[in-house]
């Protein structure tokens, strides 16, 4: 097992955990650095670096560096597309979108990437990436068809065929800035058929919702624009503090 991927799994049995993403066209080098540091000293247990538009490979390299000087955490690549991968970080979540009409981000956009990612001794978290709706705009890059936010079964489904597929994690994901976050009783369906860590993401801004998805099994939640629009601020701090409580801490 990577390493990672083994630090994933330790803390996992301990309790939930949470990642800050961030998108390094918006924060670059040391403003990213700073928003890391805050959200580790809160109990943030890795930084996801990436966003929805191209990122250069510098650029990305650069704050990517400048995080890892600032935080003892995991630096974890969140791809765009094969682009954003620099030797730089720590590891890279290597997904499927696995409700895309699109063969491209199914698997055509990994096997063009596989060799480099080898090559530069990045390592690859194998990840099951669904989309539920709205999706918003990663939806649409990815050319989803979102999961409606009602249909339980076709969350299970797609999450089911990722384990079975031998994939480490899934991720449900409601789109960066969603107006909310995945359904609970979504997040508790799925949890009831798997037996691979449940990432959930989009639309989380704020500690009840934090606490709703904890209660619902989330095992990993991921918040990147509420740092975004308010910085480490009090939404954050009550999002941390679901985490902490979750875990007995
Ligand atoms: C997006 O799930 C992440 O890919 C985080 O979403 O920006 O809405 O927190 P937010």
């Amino acid at each position: 097992m990577g390493r990672v991927l083994q630090y994933l799994t330790d803390k996992l049995r301990r309790g939930p955990l949470h990642m800050t993403l961030i998108d390094p066209e918006k924060k670059v080098g040391r403003s990213a650095a700073n928003v890391a540091a805050a959200a580790v000293a809160l109990g943030s247990d890795a930084i996801m670096l990436g966003g929805s538009t191209g990122i250069s490979p510098e650029i990305m390299a650069e704050t990517v560096r400048a995080v890892k000087a600032a935080v003892p955490v995991p630096t974890i690549i969140f791809p765009e597309s094969p682009a954003s991968i620099t030797a730089a970080a720590d590891a890279i979540y290597f997904m499927s979108l696995l409700n895309s009409r699109s063969v491209d981000h199914v698997i055509r956009m990994q096997a063009h990437s596989a060799l480099e990612i080898l090559r530069i001794g990045l390592e690859p978290l194998s990840l099951g990436y669904i989309i539920v709706a709205p999706g918003m705009r990663v939806g649409e890059v990815g050319q989803a068809d979102p999961v409606p936010r009602e249909n339980v079964e076709l969350a299970q489904s797609y999450a089911l065929a990722a384990e079975f597929l031998g994939m480490h994690l899934v991720y449900l994901e409601a789109g960066s800035g969603a107006p909310a976050p995945v359904p609970p009783e979504m997040v508790r369906a799925v949890r009831k058929v798997l037996h691979i860590p449940v990432i959930v993401g989009g639309g989380i801004r704020t500690a009840q919702e934090a606490g709703n998805l904890l209660a619902a099994g989330a095992q990993i939640l991921v918040t990147g624009t509420v740092t975004e629009q308010e910085g480490i601020g009090p939404a954050f701090e009550g999002i941390l503090s679901e985490v902490r409580r979750a875990r007995g801490e």
